[in-house]
């Protein structure tokens, strides 16, 4: 197959880049098919396959918009440019790839690094690669062209100065930005904005440039706890960069997959849009993977290519519109052909492509956000202002609706008791000590008050597990536990169940618990926070079950005379937004409220505070759990839809190790 080169390649437009009238620009393009033949030794499948670019480019032919931009032969990256952020070890090494006789011995060498296929066309496609991506971004910079795409493979943000990995081998983006910066001063590029979408962090690119004020590098990825890849702390928020580069290095850790337009959008206008009117680079570099793309087998997100258009279509306001993309990942052949050919429709200023976002980002995607506009608003003031609450209302509760019930009837009834409880005048909540034992002559009567009550009742601990919450309600014992629940009086299944996340520290501590013997167990601390969560189940109970549920777990007896937590403890806690510590003499004596669903209060029961600053002092030592007591909680997490194993595993681990 001919390969686009300059000389067959067509030129559209005159000098002034205008076409029959109307404006148009010159976009700069490059695809070489020498670069597919960078491929597994034995013909494996994987996912970085040769097909990637060739959908790509057939995509833009087909579409008749490779026809109007300028295309342009591949060209060799000089080893002098490649060492400007890598080692000279590591410049020898691809380059040593195809000279070797054997597949054992590229095998060999692979198999020592991660994420790493090779064979004999490796380096010739890798040196294609890094040199294409500098060619372009030359005739951008020098006003050649407008802007361009370098459709490249291998892909280049994992490979660091002396390392390949996540199917990369050179850094193509890192060595474009550096050779502007430090071989062509000529062309008066001082500034430069690195944007990463990659669904991955872009660790390699991150680190050559850590120090380095020139450039601006920011990467929007999945990271969850550090457990997507490349895994670790690197793609953090509080990675900032150091020394002079302080404050130039922006990372936004999604911490759930399935992030989509709205989230990404959210991470446009809310950081880097304002960011890079604050730092008005000269030229932007893009790396492109595609993988955050609806329908990537590796991604798990959903955004789409309009939505790509409009963050290119934001990021060209910025360097007059000097914008060079290099594909990254993307893996999807049909999501990476139609993302592309968004982005070089609004690369050429067409009209841009119809679509829209109805849905709202996230719940965890404003926390991520607004850690974020913390962690950076030193550097940057245009973060320092907080995001509305009316902003950060417009979410999406990330519930997995497990049982969905639609008894209307129930609901209203519960509205109708909550009303009338707001009209009582309850003049004793100035402390956080809460009197229940009200004289009550009708003992029994709180029962059938409470039962027309609806809470949702979260978990965080071993009651995330259906059958371990179900023996509060029914009665019984589950693995692992040492003690049977007797169970409520009322004895019907939770009416619905949600998951949702909200912002506070898991932790555990105590030694040992009566239902579980030896072994730490779960507190959520009573206050929130920015920065962590706990993955909370929601049972939707009564508040009478509630009650009983709260004496288990306090080891009270159920059959008491009064409730525990009566109509004015709701009102309480409802109103006081927080918490409330029940005069509960024991581990989980505290009731928090932590919003509403449904219009239905949401309480979970923990340490109270005072606790916490025990367990902060060291006074009383955080534990981490008995192992079937993690495997409960891990077992309640899966099964709930919520995690994988490995992301459960993680999740726990993570709280585990923190200190609070
Ligand atoms: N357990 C790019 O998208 N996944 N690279 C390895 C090992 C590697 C992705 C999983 C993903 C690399 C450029
Ligand atoms: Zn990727």
């Amino acid at each position: 197959m001919a390969m686009a080169g300059e000389s067959s390649g067509k030129k559209c437009g005159d000098g002034d880049g205008r076409v029959a009238g109307k404006s148009q620009r010159k976009v700069g393009l490059i695809y070489d098919e020498a670069m597919c033949k960078h491929d597994t030794p034995d013909g494996e499948d994987h996912p970085e396959c040769p097909d990637r670019i060739r959908v790509i480019w057939e995509k833009l032919q087909l579409a008749g918009v490779s026809q109007r931009c300028v295309l342009l032969g591949s060209s060799k990256a000089e080893d002098k440019h490649l060492q400007l952020v890598h080692t000279k070890d590591h410049v020898n090494l691809v380059k040593s790839i195809s000279t070797k006789q054997k597949d054992y011995q590229r095998n060999r060498i692979a198999s020592q690094l991660n994420s790493i296929y090779l064979n004999r066309g490796s380096s010739e496609a890798a040196y294609l690669a890094a040199g294409s991506v500098v060619k372009v971004a030359e005739k951008v910079a020098e006003g050649e062209l407008d802007c361009g795409y370098a459709i490249v493979r291998p892909p280049g943000h994992h490979a660091e100065a002396d390392e390949a990995m996540g199917f990369c081998l050179f850094n193509n983006i890192a060595v474009a930005a550096s050779y502007l910066l430090n071989q062509r001063p000529d062309l008066g590029v001082k500034k430069i904005l690195i944007v990463d979408w990659d669904v991955h962090h872009g660790n390699g690119t991150q680190k050559m440039f850590w120090e380095d004020p020139r450039v601006l590098f920011f990467s929007v990825h999945r990271h969850e706890y550090g457990s997507f890849y490349p895994a670790g702390d690197d793609g953090d928020y509080n990675m900032v960069g150091e020394g002079p580069g302080e404050g130039f290095n922006i990372n936004v850790p999604w911490d759930q997959g399935r992030c989509g337009d709205a989230d990404y959008l959210a991470a446009w206008d809310h950081i880097l849009i304002p960011v890079a009117r604050e730092f008005n680079p000269d030229i932007i570099l893009l790396s492109a993977g595609f993988d955050a793309a609806i329908g990537d087998p590796l991604g798990g997100c959903r955004v789409t290519p309009y939505a790509y258009s409009v963050m290119l279509k934001k990021l060209m306001e910025f360097a007059h519109g000097k914008i060079v993309m290099a594909l990254e990942g993307g893996y999807n052949l049909d999501s990476i052909a139609k993302s592309s050919l968004a982005c070089v429709q609004v690369l050429l200023g067409d009209k841009q492509i119809h679509g829209s976002s109805e849905a709202y980002p996230f719940e965890s995607t404003w926390r991520v956000i607004q850690a974020v506009r913390k962690r950076l608003c030193a550097y940057w003031p245009s973060l320092a202002d907080e995001l509305s609450w009316k902003l950060i209302n417009q979410k999406t509760p990330t519930p997995i609706i497990l049982i969905s019930s639609s008894d209307s009837d129930n609901e209203d009834d519960a509205h109708g008791l909550l009303d009338q409880m707001s009209k009582l005048n309850i003049e004793n909540h100035q402390g956080t000590l809460l009197e229940n034992h009200q004289v009550d002559t009708a003992s029994t009567s709180w029962r059938a008050d409470l039962a027309n009550v609806d809470v949702w009742y979260a978990s965080f601990g071993s009651n995330m597990w259906k059958p371990r919450f179900l023996c509060y309600i029914q009665g019984g014992q589950v693995d692992g536990m040492k003690k049977t629940c007797v169970g409520s009086m009322d004895k019907s299944p939770p009416k619905e169940i949600v998951w949702e996340t909200f912002p506070h520290r898991l932790f555990f501590g105590r030694e040992s618990s009566v239902g579980w013997g030896v072994g730490g167990v779960a507190f959520t601390n009573p206050l929130a926070n920015l920065i962590d969560q706990t993955h909370m189940c929601l049972y939707r109970i009564t508040l009478e079950q509630f009650n009983d549920v709260l004496s288990q777990e306090n080891g009270l007896n159920v059959d008491s005379d009064s409730p525990v937590f009566d109509l004015a403890s709701l009102q309480l806690v409802e109103n006081k937004g927080s918490i409330l510590e029940a005069a509960l003499n024991s581990w989980y004596g505290n009731v928090v409220c932590l919003g509403k669903e449904h219009d239905i209060p949401i309480l979970t029961m923990t340490c109270t505070l005072s606790a916490v600053e025990k367990f902060k002092s060291g006074e009383i030592p955080l534990r981490p759990p008995a192992k079937a007591y993690a495997n409960t909680l891990i077992r309640g997490l899966v099964e709930g839809g919520r995690f994988s194993k490995e992301e459960a595993e993680a999740y726990i681990d993570n709280a585990v190790s923190k200190p609070l």
